[in-house]
C-alpha cells in the first residue's frame, strides 16, 4: 500500500512497517481502493444491534434519500460491506450504519477497525455518533438524551484502559458542538431530548446496580442511594460503551456525540417491560433524531467541526 496518512501514523508510526493493514473484524483491507469506497464519509453512525443498524440505513434513504441525493436502484437493496461476522457495516452516501455489538472491548475493536478505515480512505471532517438504548435517571422512556461527559461507575469522566499490564486514565468529554448541533435538529421537530452526562458500564445488572440478575447482595435501598447519587452528580443515562468510545474519539481528534434514547426509569425499576411497539416507537426517535442532524447538516454544506481538546 501507499505510505499511511500523517493523521494515522501520528498516533501509531508502526503503522508504516504494514505491506496490507488487514482490518480483520470488518473484513477489509489497505490494498482495496479505500478512497473511492469510503472517501465522501461524512457520518458513521453506531448502534449495538446490526438488525437496527440495517433499519436505520433504511430509513435513512427512505425519509431522506431523495432530500440527500441519494437512491438505491429499483430492485437492489442496501447489503452489507466486509464480512458481518461481528459487525454489519452499510453505507448511503455520506453515511455509514455500523452495529459496534455490546459493551466497551466490542467498540474498541470496531473504532480501532473504522477509524484506520477511514484515515485510509483519506475522509475529512466526519464525525462519530452512537445512537443507543440506554436506562434513564428520572426521566419519561423515551427522552433521546445527547452526553455531556461519559462517566464511569464511580462517577468520574474518565476511563481506564490497561496497558502493558498499567493502568492508564483518559477524559471523555463529547464534542459540544456536535451535541449542540443535534439538539438543534431535535428542538426544530419537536424529539424529547435531555443533556447530561452518560455512565458507561462493563455490564447490565450488577453493573448498573440492577437487582434482577443472577446475583444482587445489595438492597433496594442501596441501589436507590446509589442511583440518586448519580442524578445529583448529573448523569441522566446509564449504558455500556459511552466511556470508551468518548476516550477514543478525543485522542483520534474525531468529534464525538452519544445519543441513547432511555427505554426505562431506572429511579422507579428495573425491568424493561415496554411493550414491543412501545421500544420500537423509542428506537424510532433516537433514529428521527440522528436522521435529522444529518439533513441538516447537510443541507449547511458540512460546516467544519472546531475541533475540541
Ligand atoms: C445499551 O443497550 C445494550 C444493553 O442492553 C448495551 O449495548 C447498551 O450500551
Ligand atoms: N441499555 C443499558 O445498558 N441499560 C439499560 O437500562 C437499558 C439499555
Amino acid at each position: 500500500m501507499s505510505a499511511p496518512p500523517a493523521t494515522l501514523l501520528a498516533h501509531n508510526p508502526n503503522l508504516s512497517r504494514l505491506e496490507t493493514d488487514h482490518l480483520y473484524h470488518l473484513g477489509l483491507d489497505s490494498s482495496m481502493d479505500l478512497p473511492a469506497m469510503f472517501g465522501d464519509v461524512k457520518f458513521v453512525v453506531m448502534g449495538g444491534s446490526a438488525v437496527r443498524m440495517h433499519d436505520f440505513i433504511e430509513n435513512v434513504l427512505r425519509k431522506e434519500g431523495e432530500a440527500l441525493g441519494l437512491s438505491v436502484p429499483v430492485g437492489q437493496r442496501l447489503a452489507p460491506i466486509g464480512k458481518t461476522e461481528r459487525f454489519e457495516l452499510y453505507k448511503l452516501g455520506p453515511v455509514l450504519s455500523v452495529s459496534h455489538g455490546m459493551g466497551m472491548p466490542s467498540m474498541s475493536v470496531l473504532l480501532h477497525e473504522i477509524t484506520k478505515l477511514l484515515r485510509y480512505a483519506g475522509a475529512s471532517n466526519f464525525a462519530y455518533i452512537r445512537m443507543g438504548t440506554s436506562g434513564g435517571l428520572g426521566l419519561e422512556p423515551g427522552t433521546v438524551v445527547l452526553c455531556r461527559d461519559a462517566v464511569s461507575s464511580a462517577g468520574k469522566p474518565v476511563h481506564t484502559l490497561r496497558v502493558l499490564g498499567e493502568e492508564r486514565h483518559y477524559p471523555t468529554r463529547c464534542h459540544a458542538g456536535l451535541r449542540e448541533g443535534i439538539l438543534a435538529s431535535c428542538a426544530a421537530r419537536g424529539i424529547a431530548t435531555a443533556v447530561g452526562n452518560t455512565m458507561g458500564c462493563d455490564g447490565f445488572y450488577e453493573e448498573q446496580a440492577r437487582t434482577d440478575g443472577c446475583f444482587c447482595d445489595y438492597s433496594v435501598d442501596d441501589r436507590l442511594a446509589y442511583l440518586g447519587r448519580l442524578h445529583d452528580d448529573g448523569v441522566r443515562n446509564i449504558e455500556m460503551e459511552s466511556t470508551y468510545m468518548s476516550a477514543f474519539c478525543l485522542r483520534a481528534g474525531v468529534p464525538a456525540a452519544i445519543a441513547c434514547v432511555t427505554l426505562v426509569d431506572r429511579l422507579r425499576g428495573d425491568q424493561i417491560d415496554s411493550t414491543k411497539e412501545q421500544l420500537a416507537a423509542y428506537v424510532d426517535s433516537v433514529q428521527d433524531a440522528v436522521i435529522a442532524f444529518i439533513r441538516d447538516r447537510a443541507d449547511a454544506g458540512y460546516p467544519e467541526f472546531k475541533r475540541e481538546e
